[in-house]
């Protein structure tokens, strides 16, 4: 778990050996102040962005993975009123990839008492078909399920959290996450998404919680190793469909810079982000969104009528009566 040269090395804070050793912040912590670190950050980065207090009630999307686990996790020891929300999307990569994942978040449960609530959703069940089902029956599954998965994705969380009446919806982000996507919409330019992209999104309709990534600080190791420090067993594996995703691709570049420049990650997210608000960048994109709202859902669209997540599903329905399935 250490990384570099000195396996020896010690925690700043006391004489056992250090598990953890963050070069961007030049501090090496042993298991328990590693941990103390991460809830003292993590509140503090809840507070500095205004994400949420703790009369709110927040939802966050687990997915069985190490950073939205390590992330219920912590919001639990921080004492935040937070339960979470399991979207059963029915991938299977040899075995389930979807039950595997089930199964990592009902022993994160049964391991604190079993009194947690969780929110689960199968999207077979409810919609008449598993993500890669859908995404084979619409144009939209050609190459990869992603498009489908991530839009229905979105609209289930939306969904669960204006039903149950959370104020908050939280996902495991982290600074990987969020530098590999700021590449990503920063090589095309796509000024619709840097206009929004951040560790915090308010709600765009009246009903809709607000959207945070208290994560999104810390890089993919850090919460890795937090896992392992806390006894979390998580998912290891990706989904089958994330391989050759552009995003890893960016990542393995951006994790070659940050190998020669340590912090270097962390500095182009956080300057992204101060030079939007200090300097208004994509201030006027974000005003001249036009959003609307979906007739037969009620949820945000820039589309004229049914939103995309319902035109979807209307085609895949379509074509399963076509079909007889
Ligand atoms: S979008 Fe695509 Fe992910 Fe859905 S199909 Fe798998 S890789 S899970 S973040
Ligand atoms: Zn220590
Ligand atoms: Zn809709």
């Amino acid at each position: 778990m250490a990384r570099g040269k000195h396996p020896l090395m010690k925690c700043r804070h006391c004489d056992a050996k250090a598990v953890v050793n963050m070069r961007q912040h030049k501090l090496a912590l042993c298991g328990p102040h590693f941990v103390e670190w991460v809830h003292k950050q993590t509140e503090r980065f809840i507070e500095k962005y205004n994400m949420f207090t703790r009369d709110e009630r927040v939802l966050v999307a687990v997915s069985g993975g190490k950073d939205s686990l390590a992330l219920w996790d912590i919001l639990l020891a921080l004492g935040y009123r937070a339960d979470g929300l399991y979207i059963g999307l029915g991938i299977d990569g040899g075995l389930s990839y979807s039950d595997e994942s089930h199964r990592y978040i009902t022993e994160f449960i049964e391991a604190r008492g079993g009194d947690l609530t969780l929110h689960t959703v199968d999207v077979a069940g409810i919609y008449g078909a598993s993500i890669p089902d859908a995404a084979r029956l619409t144009r939209r599954g050609r190459e990869k399920p992603c498009s489908v998965c991530g839009l229905s994705k979105r609209h289930i969380m939306n969904r669960v959290a204006r039903e149950h009446g959370y104020d908050v919806l939280a996902t495991g982000h982290n600074l990987d996450d969020e530098a590999a996507v700021l590449f990503g919409n920063a090589m095309v330019w796509s000024v619709d998404y840097l206009s929004r992209q951040g560790p915090v999104l308010p709600p765009s309709h009246p009903g809709l919680a607000r959207k945070v990534k208290p994560l999104f600080r810390f890089y993919e190791r850090e919460m890795a190793a937090y896992a392992i420090v806390r006894g979390i067993e998580y998912m290891y594996d990706e989904c089958p469909h994330a391989t050759g995703a552009t995003t890893i691709r960016y990542k393995e570049l951006l994790n070659q810079l940050e190998e020669s420049s340590p912090g270097i990650k962390l500095q182009y997210v956080l300057r992204f982000l101060k030079a939007r608000e200090q300097h208004g960048l994509f201030a006027q994109v974000r005003e001249q969104l036009d959003l609307r709202t979906c007739p037969t859902c009620g949820q945000p669209t820039t589309n004229d009528g049914a939103c995309s997540f319902c035109r979807m599903w209307e085609r895949v329905n379509d074509r399963r009566i076509e079909q007889g399935l």
